[in-house]
């Protein structure tokens, strides 16, 4: 086993860069190029490929992390130690490609002579390849004053996304490739009318003036870094997610804050799922068709007031905590989720005396099996039973507003407080599933949240969602629904009460019980009759076995 770990590669002058993806699992297999996770600076996305075929053991840095050059990022076991390509260290040379931007030849320039005394054609710097990359985007259009720096056109390899920035300031005469053109180093990019003057137009590029070759071969070789010319910094809207919940290139992100749209909502339609252009065209116009309908549309807050940015110093002292990514994404959700769906939240109480007394009885057999079973476990069997009985409640609303989806799987979601935030594996079968299997998943799985090492896969796929606060307290709330689901049961702390059982008041155990559905797709019958079978099912555990 030889273990080697992978450093973040020369950025070509970014001093930092932003984990934003993290997508493989320890014991998967890699190929030499396989992606090891993406990195993201303000002004490129870049994957990391791995350097030689093996098994990924593990990550060095959790998603969100900023990162510098030289960082340990991830260990591989590397297959064949004595391999061609285990020749080099890969702390030193993390990435195969990096040393050619050392090789390049020196500062090429990156304008060709003026076509007229102020007219000059912008060509693609030395992307430190020999090989033609995709252009994914244009970026202007004829007639755009420019400045330099400006990104003209987006390319894209399969290792990098790097924006190609305008050499000079000037007016755009010309734009001499399409998106799907295929350019290398040295190819034809626009025509330029420049206000600087022609002398400095036709002179070679310099450092100060354009991108060195080294530098721009190293945003596609190494194959990260953006160029070192200045990019126009885009300030975003304050209520326009910026970070890297998605998978997009800086132009997309740019076109995104400027039409105002959240990309958390975007499907990318590109390789991986990364969001390209037409995917935030597409999202806007169907934003915009749905509008006038009485569908709710999935944009989340349009036309909601703003809630006013206050200065808290001036009352005393005060002091700014980071989110974590995940409290950052439950934010974004219970957001998008409040705004989207009209909420209707019924109580009820379960008396769930007689099932406190049968789950204490289970306490010798449970420890005998390893297995701590807790009501979370009847509740979530329960739950499956109501579910089937009302199979409205395994329904979501569609994405066109025009039809519902019914289920026929059934797999609850459990929400689960964790020192990063709140995150919700999901227990898949349920209806298939004992108390026992129950409990020993949700054992797994609340530790695996709590330790931060639950899959992605392990949370998706969610029909109906239980949130329990009985162990924390409180005697009601009103959760917000896990949308696309229909409804979330939320659990409050059982007491004993007086309960009147036609002949005299007795002590009973009851459960406070709080149901949010999505009244577009449950009325209240629906939500009334659910909630006796429940209630039903708690109070008198025998029918569960019916
Ligand atoms: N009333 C009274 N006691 C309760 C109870 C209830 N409704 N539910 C659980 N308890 C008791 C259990 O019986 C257990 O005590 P014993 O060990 O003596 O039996 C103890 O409280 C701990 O139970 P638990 O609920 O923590 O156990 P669990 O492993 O089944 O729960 C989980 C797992 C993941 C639901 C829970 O740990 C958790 O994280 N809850 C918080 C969920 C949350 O944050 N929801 C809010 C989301 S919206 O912001």
């Amino acid at each position: 086993m030889t273990i080697q770990t992978v450093v973040v590669p020369d950025l070509g002058g970014a001093e930092t860069v932003e984990v934003i993806e993290l997508g493989l699992a320890p014991g998967d297999n890699v190929e030499v190029e396989d992606c090891l996770l993406v990195l993201e600076s303000d002004k490129a996305t870049m994957d990391i490929p791995s350097p030689k075929a093996g098994v990924f053991t593990k990550y060095l840095v959790e998603e969100g992390a900023t990162v510098r050059v030289g960082d340990a990022i991830a260990e591989i076991d590397v297959a064949d130690a004595a391999s061609p390509t285990a020749d080099v260290a890969v702390e030193e040379a993390p990435v195969e490609a990096a040393p050619v931007a050392e090789e390049v030849a020196p500062a090429a320039p990156v304008a060709s002579a003026p076509a007229t005394s102020s007219e000059l054609m912008i060509q693609v710097p030395d992307i430190g390849s020999d090989d033609k990359v995709d252009v994914i985007e244009i970026c202007v259009a004829v007639g755009d004053e420019v400045n330099e720096g400006d990104t003209l056109v987006v390319l894209e390899s399969d290792k990098a996304t790097m924006d190609i920035p305008s050499t000079h300031t000037g007016t755009v005469l010309k734009i001499v490739v399409a998106e799907g053109d295929k350019l290398g180093t040295g190819d034809e990019v626009a025509l330029f009318k420049v206000t600087s003057s022609a002398e400095e137009a036709a002179a070679p590029a310099t450092p100060e003036t354009a991108p060195a070759a080294s530098e721009v071969a190293s945003v596609v070789a190494a194959p990260v870094a953006a160029p070192v010319v200045e990019a126009a910094p885009v300030a975003a809207p304050e209520d326009v997610p910026t970070g890297g919940d998605f998978y997009a290139g800086p132009a997309v992100r740019l076109l995104a804050r400027e039409l105002g749209v959240d990309l958390s909502q975007v499907s990318g339609s590109g390789p991986k799922g990364r969001i390209q252009k037409d995917d935030v065209s597409h999202f806007v116009k169907k934003v915009m068709k749905n509008k006038d309908s009485a569908v709710a549309s999935s944009a989340g807050g349009a036309g909601i007031p703003a809630i006013p940015t206050v200065d808290f110093s001036q009352f005393g002292e005060i002091e700014e905590i980071k989110l974590s990514k995940i409290q950052k994404l439950t934010a974004a959700n219970m957001q998008r989720n409040w705004l989207n769906v009209p909420h209707v939240t019924q109580f009820d109480d379960a008396d769930i005396t007689e099932l406190e007394d049968f789950r204490k009885g289970l306490k010798a057999e449970g420890e005998k099996r390893g297995v701590r079973v807790t009501p979370v476990a009847f509740l979530i069997k329960a739950l499956a039973a109501s579910m089937q009985a009302n199979p409205e409640f395994n329904r979501s609303m569609g994405a066109d507003g025009q039809h519902v989806i019914q289920k026929h799987y059934c797999h609850i979601g459990m929400a689960v407080d964790t020192p990063r935030g709140l995150v919700v594996p999901v227990i898949r079968d349920v209806n298939e599933k004992g108390i026992w299997d129950i409990s020993a998943e949700i054992m797994t799985l609340a530790g695996k949240a709590r330790d931060g090492k639950l899959t992605p896969a392990e949370m998706q796929g969610g029909c109906f969602t239980l949130s329990s606060l009985g162990a924390i307290g409180g005697n009601g709330f009103t959760p917000i629904v896990n949308a696309p689901e229909v409804g979330i049961l939320g659990v409050s702390k059982s007491q004993i009460k007086p309960v009147w059982n036609g002949s005299e008041f007795a002590p009973r155990l009851m459960l406070p019980l709080a149901l949010s559905y999505d009244h577009r797709v449950i009325n209240g019958g629906d939500a009334g009759r659910f909630m006796t079978h429940l209630v039903k099912l708690l109070s008198d555990i025998r029918h569960l076995a019916l």
